[in-house]
């Protein structure tokens, strides 16, 4: 059975077209597989774990059944999702992971991270990375009402959106020498990360990194077995009218 990777997904009440993939991928597809790993931005934004959106519910319970069929489920957060935590892994069955972490599977070891951390040439957002990693921001945050941490989430995706129409498309991508660095860092030869939403298989100098794609009209699969890897995408059927 397949080892299945996927990212970027990006869940939320706008694209419910999105969530309806999702669940459906869940029930036919990762049930196949003797692992399924999210390497972040599951969610669009996630404010806390208690979140009581539909959305919110709906997807941990699907997450909770796959677990309860004996699949196993890891989760890397990203940079929209950097507040799931153990609540969301109580309430899932999920194994949250590091932000770098080695997945041994048919004999390989392979590094999985979301991603973003890798995006050293934009500056600005490595500054916003450490201000909004920082622990004690993050609890101030989730001490405040369900309401202003929306209204604060959506001011900050205006704001980033707004800063990346502003940015080279080159600087939003990894730079090579942080992907150089972090493969020797852990003795890899395969580095498989989401973020950057440009699915593609890239050889690196220490062997091949695999970028995941975001789901949008297309969803994106990385399926691992004893052959190798497989990147697939398929079509997301629009909702009915
Ligand atoms: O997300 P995306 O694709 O638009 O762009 C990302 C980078 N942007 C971000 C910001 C997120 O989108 C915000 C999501 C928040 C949801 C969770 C809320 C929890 C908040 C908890 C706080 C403790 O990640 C973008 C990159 C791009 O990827 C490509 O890599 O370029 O980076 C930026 O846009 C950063 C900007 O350059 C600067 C951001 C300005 C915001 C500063 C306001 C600070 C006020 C903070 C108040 C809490
Ligand atoms: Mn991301």
């Amino acid at each position: 059975m397949p080892v299945i990777f996927i990212s970027d997904l990006h869940l939320s009440p706008e694209r419910p077209d999105i969530t309806r993939a999702f669940l459906v991928f869940l029930q036919h597809r990762a049930v196949k597989a003797s692992a399924v790993y999210i390497l972040g931005d599951l969610f669009e934004a996630w404010i806390g774990d208690d979140d009581p959106s539909e959305l919110s519910l709906n997807v941990q319970a699907a997450l909770r059944s796959l677990t309860d069929t004996g699949v196993p489920l890891f989760v890397q957060t990203g940079n929209r999702d950097f507040l799931l935590g153990q609540g969301f892994a109580a309430a899932t069955g999920a194994k949250i992971l590091p932000e770098q972490y080695i997945a041994e599977h048919f004999g390989q070891r392979v590094l999985v991270m979301h991603g973003d951390s890798l995006c050293t040439d934009d500056q600005a957002y490595q500054r916003f990375r450490r201000y909004a990693r920082n622990p004690v921001l993050q609890f101030c945050f989730k001490c405040l009402s369900l309401g202003r941490r929306q209204r604060l989430a959506a001011d900050l995706r205006e704001k980033s959106t707004a800063a990346n129409s502003n940015k080279a498309s080159a600087i939003m991508d990894v730079n090579s020498q942080a992907v150089d660095g972090v493969m020797l860092k852990h003795g890899v030869t395969t580095l498989i990360h989401g973020h950057t939403h440009r699915p593609d298989r890239h050889q690196v100098s220490n062997g091949e990194r695999i970028v995941l794609g975001d789901w949008h009209s297309l969803g994106w699969v990385l399926s691992m077995d004893e052959n190798g890897y497989d990147l697939q995408s398929f079509a997301i059927p629009a909702m009915e009218q």
